[in-house]
């Protein structure tokens, strides 16, 4: 029998092209007439040079890929709003916060550090939180983390410490991971890294959204009020949904289960309407106060505790619009943190100091070309002008004779340009003296009364994940002295700690190092700890529904109305993703049981008839739902047929786990007591 006529152009049988949409053409306009074959001799034949559209398009496609960050390769990013809630005028000239209710445009990426652009989303590290706010007086980038220390003292060390941490020089592995031989070399010798190596090690550094981080700009700033007067000043962004984080065995998982977590989940919730949303909050205090502190407010290793000088928010930042497109606005984002504006200004900061230089440096190298800040994400969005001119991939056409300044071609009623002002940014006239060196200030050499601040801060269950991590990541170091050294430093935070993770390892104690200066009983500080300001909601919170053929409607309805009503969301998985006969209707679950693992979830339910509960009892990947659901602290709701999953698992009624109806009040919560009795913990 004959078939369809073969189509010549797409090669399918009986198919014609499609057609819709604009017309499709080169890159110089020329419209194009045959997307899908590329210019032969004949139907069998060789392809031509001639065939200009072949060779633009692969000639495109060959240099799409740009350098990847050197460190911040993967990132994810959104659009927002700040908003000015509390004008300080008498602290600071910056505009942006002289207004009450005065709205500025941001750009975030929040992203990995260690990690190549196509790594995972949820190793453990430090993430970067990087607000690009476009000012009316200009772009300020706050370009900070998630953690408010940083590993080194001065930016010198900034490349040693980058090298230590990524792939190992000679092998190329691991990817993304702290936990081998040359990131903890580093950290044994250079004890100014522990306190952020504390924080890393604690939960901060497995967040469970981009959504509920903190973000800190880590470095002391300075403001500058009208009358040129100078505060100093520390930034920090408080998450509405409040800090919260994953645990250890979860995140593991989920590098399996969905490699794209973070950047998922914050796409989708901003595509639902439930944007992100951080309080903007300052800690002001001046050179008496600073002097007054026994660390030194210019060292990055340190905190100045909320308990010392209380937070201020001064404003709110709303992430309301997923970004267009990934290569054009995160990969081309070029933050900067020498972009400040009028009334804020830099601190002696060592650190600091250096990365005034670096992010300059590194765009040219990423985005080739000077003129970076004209493409659109990086652009301002008040009127720039200047007498810098030309250079690759120069988008503008300045009009006019005058590209230098001074001049006086307005006397020759010719436009002379733009000029100076003396509204525009000054810096705040500091008085300094000394020699010539190259020194560390006797100041910064305190390396261990704020780790034990830390640790001591944590809830019993906080201080165990801290241990533990910090067993799993030596238990990778192959190097014993390396091992023993890391030891000898933790024993000086705090002996409870060095001794649970030598313990933890099934190694001697080492003898303590000798500190330069002898640690404090520093206050522990309650806002340090995730679990003691956990908020209890359903809030950003996501509840894996399991049900099958024939379950209740009626209760899967009730179940997610009452979730979604405060807040929360439902995602519903079933053994297949077809759609689902079930008592009282049908439903198109979205997802199927062996894709939609329990460690996508903050909780989970399960509404099922007894035949198939009893099916899905001999399921491994039913088993491992409720197994993985109980190992990570989760609350599991569940009706009668369901019981069958459960105590094929093991798991019986309990905290945290009973009848789904409890669980919009039960899945507000992770159950940490729950822990001890399930892993052994350093
Ligand atoms: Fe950095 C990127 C944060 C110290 C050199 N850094 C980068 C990003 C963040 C941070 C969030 C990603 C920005 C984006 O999303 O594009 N970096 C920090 C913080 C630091 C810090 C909070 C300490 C307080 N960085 C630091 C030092 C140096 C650099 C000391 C070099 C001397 N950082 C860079 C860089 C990157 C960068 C190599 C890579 C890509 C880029 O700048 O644009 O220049």
């Amino acid at each position: 029998m004959a078939g369809k006529p073969f189509d010549t152009i797409t090669g399918n049988a009986g198919e014609t092209q499609q057609r819709g949409g604009a017309v499709l053409t080169t890159n110089h306009g020329i419209p194009v007439s045959d997307n899908q074959n590329s210019l032969r001799a004949g139907d069998r034949g060789p392809t031509l040079l001639e065939d200009f559209l072949l060779r633009e398009k692969i000639f495109h496609f060959d240099h799409e890929r740009i350098p990847e960050r050197i460190v911040h390769a993967r990132g994810s990013a959104a659009h927002g709003v700040f908003t000015c809630t509390d004008p300080i005028p008498d602290l600071t000239r910056a505009s942006l916060l002289s207004e009450k209710g005065k709205d500025t445009p941001v750009f975030v990426r929040f992203s990995t550090v260690a990690g190549g652009a196509g790594s995972v989303d949820t190793p453990r590290d430090v993430r970067g939180f990087a607000v690009k706010f476009y000012t009316d007086q200009g772009n300020w980038d706050l370009v900070g983390n998630n953690i408010p220390v940083f590993f080194i003292q001065d930016a010198i060390k900034f490349p040693d410490l980058i090298h230590s941490v990524k792939m190992e020089a000679d092998r190329g592995y691991p990817q993304a991971a702290s936990a081998h031989d040359t990131f903890w070399d580093f950290v044994s010798l250079m004890p100014e890294s522990l306190h952020t190596v504390i924080w890393a090690m604690s939960d901060r550094a497995i967040p469970r959204s981009l959504r509920m981080m903190e973000g800190f700009g880590v470095h002391t700033f300075k403001f500058v009020n009208g009358k040129g007067e100078t505060s100093f000043v520390k930034f920090h962004w408080r998450p509405a949904l409040g800090t919260q984080s994953l645990i250890w065995d979860e995140s593991a998982k989920l590098q399996g289960a969905d490699n794209d977590y973070h950047r998922r989940d914050l796409h989708e919730a901003i595509a639902a309407g439930d944007y992100p949303e951080w309080d903007f909050a300052v800690q002001v205090f001046d050179q008496k106060l600073a002097d007054s502190l026994p660390y030194d407010v210019l060292d990055p290793t340190k905190i100045v505790p909320e308990e010392v000088v209380p937070l201020r928010v001064v404003g709110r930042m709303v992430l309301n619009r997923n970004p267009d497109n990934h290569f054009a606005e995160n990969e081309q984002a070029a933050f900067l943190p020498s972009n400040i504006v009028p009334g804020i200004d830099f601190s002696d900061d060592p650190l600091l100091q250096g990365r005034l230089f670096s992010y300059l440096d590194t765009q040219k190298s990423r985005l080739g070309t000077t003129n970076f800040h004209q493409i659109p994400v990086n652009a301002p969005k008040c009127p720039y002008a200047n007498m810098m001119r030309d250079g690759l991939m120069q988008t503008q056409v300045p009009k006019g004779r005058a590209n230098y300044e001074p001049n006086s071609l307005d006397q020759a009623g010719e436009d002379p340009g733009p000029r100076a002002s003396a509204e525009g940014f000054s810096t705040a006239p500091q008085d300094i003296a000394g020699e010539k060196l190259r020194i560390r200030a006797e100041s910064f050499g305190d390396h261990y009364s704020q780790p034990r601040m830390y640790w001591r801060s944590m809830t019993e269950n906080e201080q165990a994940h801290i241990a533990s991590a910090f067993v799993f990541e030596l238990s990778k170091v192959g190097l014993d002295h390396v091992r023993a050294r890391v030891l000898s430093h933790l024993r000086v935070i705090d002996g409870d700690l060095g001794a649970r993770v030598a313990k933890g390892l099934g190694v001697d104690l080492p003898e303590p190092v000798t500190p330069f200066r002898e640690p404090l009983d520093l206050a522990p500080s309650d806002a340090l700890s995730v679990q003691k300001n956990w908020k209890e909601t359903l809030k950003g919170r996501k509840i894996g529904l399991l049900i099958a053929e024939g379950s209740d409607k009626a209760g899967i309805d009730k179940l997610t109305d009452t979730i979604k009503a405060e807040g929360g969301s439902v995602f519903i998985i079933a053994p297949k993703v077809g759609p689902l006969k079930l008592k009282g209707g049908t439903i198109t679950p979205g997802g199927q049981l062996a894709g939609s693992p329990s460690v996508l979830f903050d909780a989970i339910a399960m509404i099922l008839m007894p035949d198939q509960a009893d099916q899905l009892a001999r399921d491994s990947a039913a088993i491992g739902f409720v197994m993985d659901a109980f190992a990570h602290l989760k609350a599991i709701g569940h009706c009668k047929g369901s019981g069958v999953i459960l105590s094929r698992a093991g798991i019986e009624d309990g905290e945290g786990v009973g009848p789904w109806e409890d669980l919009p009040e039960t899945a507000k919560r992770r159950y940490w007591a729950r822990e001890a009795s399930l892993r052994d913990l350093a």
